[in-house]
């Protein structure tokens, strides 16, 4: 009798009991929208890397809201998932959902973005890009392209969505390279929120207001776009009057590399999908993970030979 009123008590509460579970696997992921050609692939390679190996994803688009991809690992939590995946919008503001996961014994995997907390122990582990790397490609890009310029370099940076670790680390590792080279100076930097529309609109306006502009470093390839369209509005040419310095490396940045109007291309690689369900799948059998994997990057320059880049696919 007891026996049977706790089984009807687990049919009727709503969330799933794990003696319910069917034999795949079952993946919370909190995405953070759609704001780039880069996070749309993103998505496709998690989707896609999940249909084909039988995984149940349970996807959730925040809509760029921290507030809605709190509530998305709360409802995982609640559906007991095996385990959940997300993207930080943002670095900060983390701890107490990750408690909470911790708490339903639920493992977490952070994904392209990074978290700050002062508890490493509320995620099993990161697999992304190395944004700190990134910029100081960006910095020594910079440093080679003028090199032999005796006059001030003037560098307007467009960087990426305020409190995100790519942001942070962007501008930090670029920071960190023209550090002591007093000639490299960053006069005007501002967030484009990774957006392609606020790339065009800022460098149309910043534009207005400084008429000697030497380099542009942008954190996306979408800004970079908007960029590109700004400066020649004005009748300069992106590439040549203005050095361009862009991260992601999607077809159209290439593309914009190989015509001479971008002359510098970081990648960030966004097709994560498959290390990410073979992740997951590890935490599921309960083993561990490296805390830390960043994926491989390449960079591409107007130094080397362009002909060879393989088509990015997105
Ligand atoms: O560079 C950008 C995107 O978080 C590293 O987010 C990612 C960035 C990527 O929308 O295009």
């Amino acid at each position: 009798m007891a026996v049977l009123f706790c089984l009807l008590l687990s049919a009727c509460d709503g969330s799933r009991k794990k003696e319910e579970k069917p034999e795949g696997l079952i993946l919370g992921f909190s995405q953070i929208g759609a704001e780039s050609a880069w996070r749309k692939c993103n998505s496709l390679s998690i989707k896609e890397a999940a249909e084909s190996r039988g995984v149940q994803l349970l996807f959730e688009n925040a809509e760029q809201k921290q507030e809605n991809q709190i509530k998305a690992l709360r409802s995982f939590i609640v559906y007991q998932v095996d385990v959940i995946a997300f993207v930080p919008i943002v670095a900060g503001g983390w701890d107490n959902i990750l408690k909470e996961a911790k708490d339903a014994g639920i493992p977490v995997l952070i994904t392209d973005r990074k978290i700050e907390t002062n508890d490493p122990s509320l995620f099993a582990g990161f697999i992304g890009t190395d944004s700190r790397q990134e910029g100081r490609e960006a910095g020594l890009f910079l440093l080679r392209k003028f090199s032999s310029r005796k006059s001030p370099v003037r560098i307007v940076e467009i960087s990426g969505t305020e409190g995100s670790s790519p942001a942070i680390g962007r501008a930090e590792g670029f920071r960190e390279i023209l550090e002591g080279h007093d000639d490299f100076q960053i006069i005007h930097s501002v967030s484009g929120d990774f957006l392609r529309s606020k790339g065009y609109e800022l460098m149309r306006d910043i534009l207005k207001r400084y008429d000697d502009i030497n380099a542009v470093y942008s954190h996306n390839d979408g800004m970079t776009l908007g960029i590109l369209e700004a400066i020649k509005e004005k009748g300069l040419s992106p590439g040549k009057d203005i050095v361009i310095i862009t991260i992601d490396a999607e077809q159209a940045a290439i593309d914009a590399l190989q015509r001479g109007e971008v002359n510098c291309v970081i990648e960030c690689n966004p097709k994560t999908g498959p290390d990410i369900i073979d992740l997951a799948e590890k935490l599921a059998r309960g083993e561990s993970i490296p805390p830390l994997q960043h994926v491989q990057e390449q960079v591409f320059t107007e130094y080397d030979d362009l002909s060879g880049i393989e088509p990015r696919g997105y």
